[in-house]
């Protein structure tokens, strides 16, 4: 175990409006929006897209469309008319799409990025990449704050979910320690929720917005955790796949 005075920080931050509150001493920023935009930022950059560019407001959607780059635009949890893509990680996880660029802009997800982008390392969390992620934190050994996205600035339990369960991780390896109660409490409610991601969501906000708008099956995906190995980061403001060999620990020795 690692003397406690070496210990880093893992923290969580629920919502970009707090960021400022948070953000000093930390290396790393981990930004997870698991309802959609950074499960969807996962699954493209895992099915070979080369790069997203993540922009906050539709007027810079729309330069980006102007100069001819596909681009994708969320509000609401609906596709804004006019644009190529929305937010489900479907759409991203097309043959056609790889080797390109493409531009998003959602309700909270890419704000929170832009948001985190200050910080000198900027990556994308979600469940879907949750123990690749972990690994590689740990391998980083570095202070490391966790940005949930949250809705409209307000708390949101799908990234907290998310939050805890990386915070959880980092804390058993004994190399991280958390002293903020939104940590705690993150890790409590991962661990309450473990057992049934899916079920436990069941009456959060942003469950029942996309249960309303027939999106159960990228809820159902977006849920599932450890189904890539792929990490992205942001560098000069453009998500890429970070370069990082993950060997799993096979489940007979966990
Ligand atoms: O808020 C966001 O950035 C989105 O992920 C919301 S939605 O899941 O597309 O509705």
């Amino acid at each position: 175990m690692a003397k406690l005075s070496d210990q880093k920080k893992i923290e969580v931050c629920f919502t970009p409006r707090s960021y400022e509150l948070y953000k000093s001493d930390f290396k790393i920023v981990v930004v997870i929006d698991v309802l959609r935009a950074t499960s969807a930022i996962c699954a493209a950059i895992d099915s070979g897209v080369e790069k997203i560019i993540p922009v906050s407001t539709i007027p810079e959607a729309i330069e980006y469309q102007k100069q001819g780059y596909l681009v994708g635009a969320e509000r609401e949890g609906k596709i804004v008319e006019g644009f190529d893509f929305g937010n489900s990680p479907f759409s991203y996880m097309d043959e056609q799409l790889k080797g390109k660029t493409i531009v998003l802009s959602t309700t909270n997800g890419t704000m929170a990025i832009n948001t985190a982008a200050d910080s000198s390392t900027v990556v994308i969390g979600s469940l879907l990449n949750l123990d690749v992620l972990c690994a590689w934190l740990i391998e980083q050994n570095e202070n490391t704050l966790i940005l949930g996205s949250g809705w409209m600035n307000k708390f949101n339990l799908e990234d907290t979910v998310c939050a805890g369960a990386i915070a959880d991780k980092l804390i058993e390896s004994r190399l991280f320690k958390a002293n903020e109660d939104s940590t705690v409490a993150a890790k409590f409610i991962y661990r309450s929720a473990k057992e049934n991601i899916f079920g436990y969501l069941k009456a959060s906000s942003h469950r029942r917005r996309l249960r309303k708008l027939n999106l159960n099956e990228d809820v159902k995906f977006c849920l599932t955790p450890n189904t890539m190995n792929t990490i992205p980061i942001l560098r000069n403001g453009e998500i890429v796949k970070l370069d990082y060999v993950y060997e799993p620990v096979p489940v007979s020795f966990k």
